[in-house]
Parts: C-alpha cells; structure tokens; sequence
C-alpha cells in the first residue's frame, strides 16, 4: 500500500498486479485495475480530483442522502446526494491476506479502511451546518484477483434517531453501451425517473438494455445483477443489505449538460450500476448501525 505524494490518495497493489487508488476525497474509488492494467471504472476525463467537487466516476459514496432532499426534512439544504462525497476522509489502516510469516497466499487481498465522523476536520462543512447528528462512517474496499468489494458501516452516537439514504454510485467502464445488456432485473419494480417517476415493473424476458437517458431506481428481488457485452458477462455485482439497484446513463443530452463529463460521448463507455437503500428513509436508532456492501466481480 502506498500514498501519493501529495498525499491525496491511497493505492493498494496485489503481488498479482491487481490495483485500486482510492481519493481520500470521499473516499472515492477512482481506479480498478485488473492484473493486465485494465480499468474496470469511468473516470471522466474532467473529473475535479482536488476536493472542488464531487468526483465524476470511479465510486461516489452517498449518503446520508440520495438525491434532493424533500423539504419536509430539516436536512433539505444538503447538497445533492449528501456530504459523504464532499469530504476529506481518513485512511485507518489496511489489512492484508499475506500470513504473519509474510509469505503470500495464492489467493492475495488487501483491504483498505477509511473513516468519516461528524466533528471531524474533513467533514463538508454542509454537513454540520444541515445534518445535526454524531454519527461515524466506516468505508472498506477489499480488492482480491477478481472482485472488489466496498462496504459501508453508518453508526448513530446521537441520543435520537435520524433518518438517512445510502447507496454506491459505481461508474462501471464499458466499451460500448449500445452492446451492453443487464440481467437480473426481470420482474423487479422500479420508478424511472425519466418519465416522471412512474412506477413500473420491468419484464420478465429478455434483458435491460440501454438505448437513451436511462435513470431508473429499481427494487429487485434477486441480490445480483449481471452486466454483458454482446454475449460475453463483464460484472456481477452482487448486494448485501440493500435493497434498491439504480441504473444510470446521462445518454447524449445530459453528458453534453454535465460540466465535468468529458469526454462528451464517454456516456458510450459507462454504466452506472448504484446499489443503495434509496426507495424509503432508512430510521437509525441512536446506538444502531447501517451496513450494506457491494461486490463487483470480473466474469470471463
Ligand atoms: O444516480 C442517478 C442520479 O441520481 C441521476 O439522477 C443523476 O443526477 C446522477 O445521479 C448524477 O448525480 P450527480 O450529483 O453526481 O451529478
């Protein structure tokens, strides 16, 4: 595990070449690589990687809100898709799978751990301004030979309750989005936001496939969703404690609207596969937790 110069980010190599570079800024994952040097995640090619804004691509955290915020909450003056990702986390320490004896396993993993609590120095001074809680967040990133892995753990140190969304916002790298099928979604409900935010069920035959705006927060019944290429798989996403998969794709219109999406026709190279609890406000008692993970593994 090594850090940048500037201290900015965090990068975990595996002895098999396999690597993640996380920004402390949000914790934002804005590189996966396989053991060849693929990138598994869009990065948009103007992305503000010095703490501006929130990252365009990799893997944006959202919480404790997905979205704009009703007005009937007193958080509604948290910016779109909350402070998570608009904050300077800490690196806590990595853990690794090589035995104590240093000798590496055929079967090589290191896990990365960052933290966010309400008083911290890094915390989007939004935060505490609109979000009165005392809260700590626990974000992990696991990378092994063929998966990543990133959990979130929400705990409440308040004496009352608050009520949050979370989700991860993965930008998956694609070569070309008119190829690209999802399966896993047959029969699931979901509230297509480009058509105002009807509720609809997706069929049962024949897969998602993305042919304009596409920008949809589904609720399936099975845990995995499938992303192919032609008929080759590319990702299984696979995951635990949530409930909603939000699939996202600007299209044209929206990527030439996006200050910080470029290239302007790079919504052909990514899909957004969001897994999250975002379909109702999750209530944490003060004392209770809220975890939910991704696994994104690599197929053929
Ligand atoms: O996850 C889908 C979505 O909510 C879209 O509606 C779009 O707003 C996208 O997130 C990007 O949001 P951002 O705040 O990152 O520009």
């Amino acid at each position: 595990v090594t850090f940048s110069d500037d201290n900015s980010r965090v990068i975990a190599e595996l002895p098999t070449g396999e690597r993640v570079e996380v920004l402390l800024y949000g914790a934002t994952v804005i590189s996966w690589k396989d053991a060849s040097g693929d990138e598994k995640l869009w990065l948009s090619e103007a992305a503000k990687l010095d703490g501006s804004k929130a990252v365009r691509g990799g893997i944006p955290l959202v919480f404790p809100v997905f979205g704009s915020v009703p007005d009937h909450l007193k958080t509604k003056d948290l910016p779109q898709h909350g402070f998570a990702r608009t904050s300077r986390w800490e690196f806590l320490g990595k853990s690794t799978s090589e035995s104590l004896e240093g000798e590496t396993t055929n079967d090589p993993s290191v896990k990365l751990d960052f933290g966010l609590s309400s008083g911290a120095p890094g915390l989007d001074p939004k935060a505490a301004a609109h979000w009165p809680y005392k809260f700590n967040l626990i974000y992990s990133v696991t990378l092994n030979r063929e998966s990543l892995t990133t959990n979130i753990l929400a705990t409440n140190d308040d004496s009352q309750s608050f009520e949050c969304h979370v989700l991860l916002h993965t930008y998956l790298r694609v070569n070309d989005i008119t190829a690209v099928s999802v399966t896993g979604l047959g029969g699931a409900q979901y509230v297509d936001k480009v058509d105002s935010a009807k509720t609809k069920t997706q069929p049962t035959e024949g897969p998602l496939t993305i042919t304009g705006e596409t920008d949809r927060v589904y609720t399936p019944a099975e845990n995995t969703v499938t992303v192919s290429e032609g008929s080759t798989e590319k990702y299984r996403v696979t995951r635990d404690k949530f409930s909603n998969v939000v699939v996202w794709n600007p299209w044209i219109d929206k990527a030439e609207g996006l200050a910080d999406f470029a290239p302007k026709d790079g919504y052909r190279q990514m899909l957004c596969i969001e897994p999250g609890t975002v379909d109702s406000w999750q209530t944490v008692e003060a004392g209770d937790a809220l975890a939910g993970a991704q696994t994104i593994s690599l197929v053929g």
